[in-house]
């Protein structure tokens, strides 16, 4: 868009005024950011109203992406870089005497995610606006997103996150397009002209209010939609008949229980606990969802027999897979088309992406739960289920009962959200290409037999416009200088960096950059833990949640080694180092907690002995988002991800690192295999189990921990002084952690991969002397980051599976 300065200005103090009642003078930060992040809304206004003119008119095929989480993270200066008017607004607000990123900081970060499959929704959402694909985002609008992390006495405590506490700047609520959704009650079926028909009754109503918020396309004049819905009252606020009897609680306990349904986002990644509170969440979601998708599909004139060649609805995981039984309901109870004709509709409609395959993640609801609360819905799946393993008794598995109820979407009174979601959609993707091959070969392996079609791999991206335009605008000012700035609008261009990774100038400026990244991060570090770090250390990261596939005790082993090396020789030569932890851990994860007063114990124990003449520093920063995370990745010189191989779908933190510049020390696990096929076994350091070899130890139980104990003598050191008293916690602090690795025989292979994982931190440490090789890995990282944008997965989606492009 087009605004000069001095219109920026006036419009800015304009603003103030009418949306704050304040001059200039008088106006505090948070005045001067709802001024300018409302004064953005309305510059984005007129793309919005036009992109969805444009979207009801051409008549393209529209993607609506269901996820119970959008971790979108701040959007003052992303919406100001897609506008093109960063630079304007903030030349504009340093002649009134202001700072953009101060009042940037302000903004309160949308935390409605736990992790990747969160973050993943939202660098899609970016992509589909910037591809100017119709797509929307369907979501909850949870008043309290993902907890508030603080660290007391080393430990993780939980606190309410308060984003909603002054106001959303950049949502719009549509109260006129809420729609009702129904809980409980029963349905009654009778009969009428050689027909059934279905008539759910004596139902609790629960109002969905939509707010949308505007997703902007780069520099393409495109505003997209992400709409998130709130759970409201129908009508009745509160009740009189108890107010009058100074029952206040009674008095609004219904407007209570109504609204708890969109209070909070569940805390657990990868991990599922049957709750009542979340099956109605989901099913709020999907309900909402697909009842006003098909109402403005009506209203576009169209049959909706047509319904699939104009809408795709794709399922973040499982946890929308009930928009496969809402959307049969509707066609059949609503819009009166026969089974055949719906399945048929609704199968062609929707897609299903896998996000895990551990086994605690994977969603089964109760029967009688959902018998009770969505009566109708419960009817529905019990007929895909029959008519489903009717087909496998008429085709391929006649007789073979133990497969088909293996098989079958409910099984021992519980219904499997993966089952129906494999045979309610046209295509179910795994995250990256080993993921994927575990899904049809082992995990999915009986429904890839009989619907091959029906799979394929999508390898997940992330939006290089936040993760190097927005978090690095340094680095990105830099490779725009040299390759020119075709790369912002293809990132596969950053390959042509390649031709400067020997050349010593640039390599120099890339260095430059990293320390000013990296003192930019001692300083908040400073002024938060008063710890001081050494910015000409190794700045080592994992960042992620706290999870033992994730192996950040592996991590801590490693530290706990090279501490003990140095304990037995002050004088050793290790070059110094920086571990950095960040993460949330589940508040109910017992071992992951104890993971991180782990970290905590051992930094305060490390990072006050004078001994080892700060060689080594351990840091947990505490409440890692979106935000932090930002920070970090341009800060990172080496990225860790060293989940047991097979356990990682594919992580996405990996490429933000990589296309900062850091170094890889990975297991051949998740998307880190298609890094490594990029780059080269040169500039990444793999060590660990392959996959196979995994796979093996799972299947034939071949693996014994305490043997590997008593094998390695430093092994065995750095557990003894897990429950010896060497830390600053008493003796059976870490007790949960000892005992999963050797009485519970240690099933993510922490012990087994330890060894190869010294070697390859012994390499790291070797490299790093090495400015000039190093920088090279660097820019060849960072060169081959562009693979791994979201846009070209988005364009994979697109062709490959919504048929939309
Ligand atoms: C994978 N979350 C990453 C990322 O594809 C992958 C599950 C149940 C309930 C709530 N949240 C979840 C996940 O399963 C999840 O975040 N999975 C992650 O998805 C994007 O990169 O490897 O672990």
């Amino acid at each position: 868009m087009r605004v000069n300065k001095d219109q920026f200005i006036e419009d800015f103090v304009n603003k103030l005024v009418s949306k704050r009642g304040k001059k200039i003078k008088e106006a505090n930060l948070l005045d001067k950011y709802y001024a300018l992040a409302s004064l953005t809304r309305d510059y984005i206004a007129e793309y919005w109203v036009n992109t969805n003119e444009r979207y009801l008119k051409d008549n393209k095929k529209q993607i609506y992406y269901f996820s119970m989480e959008f971790l979108i993270g701040k959007l003052l200066i992303s919406n100001l870089m897609s506008l093109g008017i960063k630079e304007v607004c903030e030349d504009g607000l340093k002649d009134l005497g202001l700072d953009l990123n101060e009042i940037a900081e302000i903004e309160k970060e949308p935390g409605l995610g736990n992790g990747g499959l969160g973050r993943l929704a939202a660098c899609f959402s970016d992509s589909m606006a910037t591809l100017g694909i119709p797509g929307y985002g369907v979501g909850i609008r949870y008043k309290y997103g993902l907890f508030q992390q603080k660290i007391m006495e080393g430990y993780q405590e939980e606190f309410p996150d308060q984003w909603l506490k002054y106001e959303n700047a950049w949502e719009i609520k549509r109260p006129s397009e809420s729609v009702e959704v129904k809980f409980g009650g029963n349905v009654i079926i009778t009969q009428k002209d050689n027909r059934l028909k279905f008539v759910h009754e004596n139902y609790e109503s629960i109002l969905a209010v939509p707010y949308d918020i505007p997703i902007v396309g780069y520099k393409n004049n495109i505003v997209n939609t992400l709409r998130l819905l709130s759970a409201e009252v129908m009508d009745k606020e509160f009740d009189y008949y108890h107010f009058n009897k100074g029952e206040y609680t009674k008095a609004f306990e219904d407007k209570y229980n109504t609204e708890a349904i969109s209070y909070v986002l569940y805390p657990d990644d990868s991990y599922e606990k049957g709750k009542i509170l979340r099956l109605k969440q989901e099913y709020f979601l999907v309900s909402s969802g697909v009842q006003s998708i098909v109402e403005s599909f009506k209203k576009s004139g169209k049959h909706l027999k047509e319904f699939y060649k104009y809408v795709s609805i794709h399922i973040n995981d499982t946890h929308p897979a009930l928009a496969i039984p809402e959307l049969i309901r509707i066609l059949i109870d609503e819009e009166g088309f026969g089974w055949d004709e719906a399945w048929k509709i609704t199968k062609h409609t929707i897609s299903y992406t896998n996000h895990t395959i551990m086994a605690e993640a994977l969603e089964k609801w109760n029967v009688d739960m959902i018998k009770k609360f969505l009566p109708r819905i419960f009817m529905i799946i019990e007929e895909i289920n029959e008519r489903f393993c009717k087909e496998l008794w008429n085709t391929k598995y006649n007789g073979d009962f133990d497969k088909i109820s293996e098989m079958a979407i409910i099984a021992d009174n519980q219904i499997k959200m993966a089952h129906l979601a494999i045979v309610g959609s046209h295509s179910i993707n795994g995250v990256a290409k080993l993921h994927t091959e575990i899904l049809k070969r082992k995990e999915l392996k009986e429904f890839y037999n009989i619907y091959p079609e029906k799979f394929n791999n999508k390898t997940n991206g992330i939006s290089h416009r936040r993760w190097l335009l927005k978090c690095n605008p340094k680095l990105a000012s830099v490779i725009s200088e040299y390759i020119g700035p075709s790369w912002i609008d293809s990132p596969e261009s950053l390959m042509n960096l390649l031709e400067f990774k020997k050349d010593p100038c640039f390599k120099e400026k890339i260095y430059k950059i990293k320390q000013y990244n990296k003192n930019k991060f001692a300083n908040m570090v400073k002024e938060k833990y008063s710890i001081e770090i050494n910015p000409n250390s190794i700045f080592d990261i994992q960042a992620k949640r706290i999870h033992e596939y994730k192996r950040q005790v592996l991590n801590v082993f490693h530290i706990m080694h090279l501490y003990n090396k140095l304990l037995e020789n002050p004088n050793l030569d290790i070059y110094p180092r920086t571990f950095i932890f960040a993460g949330k851990a589940a508040p109910g994860y017992y071992i992951a907690k104890e993971t991180i007063k782990l970290i905590n114990s051992l930094g305060k124990k490390i990072n006050n002995d004078y001994r080892i003449k700060d060689k080594l520093k351990v840091l947990f920063i505490e409440d890692y988002n979106i935000t932090l995370a930002e920070l970090l990745m341009p800060a990172a010189d080496v990225s860790e991800q060293i989940s047991t191989t097979t356990k990682e779908a594919s992580g996405t933190g990996n490429m933000k690192f990589m296309m900062n510049g850091a170094i890889t020390i990975a297991t051949l696990d998740g998307a880190n295999i298609e890094i490594a096929n990029e780059v080269g076994e040169d500039n990444i350091i793999i060590f660990g189990l392959k996959a196979k070899e995994v796979l093996e130890i799972y299947k034939n139980n071949t693996h014994n921990s305490i043997d590997i104990y008593n094998e390695d003598i430093r092994l065995k050191t750095v557990m003894d002084e897990l429950i010896n008293g060497f830390l600053p916690v008493s003796m059976d602090e870490f007790k949960g952690i000892y005992d999963s690795l050797l009485k519970d025989n240690d099933k993510y292979l922490v012990l087994k991969d330890f060894c190869d994982y010294v070697r390859a931190q012994e390499k790291i440490d070797k490299l790093y002397r090495n400015k000039s090789k190093w920088l090279e890995m660097s820019v060849t990282n960072i060169a081959y980051s562009g693979k791994f944008s979201s846009d070209k997965t988005i364009e994979e989606y697109a062709k490959e599976i919504w048929g939309a492009l």
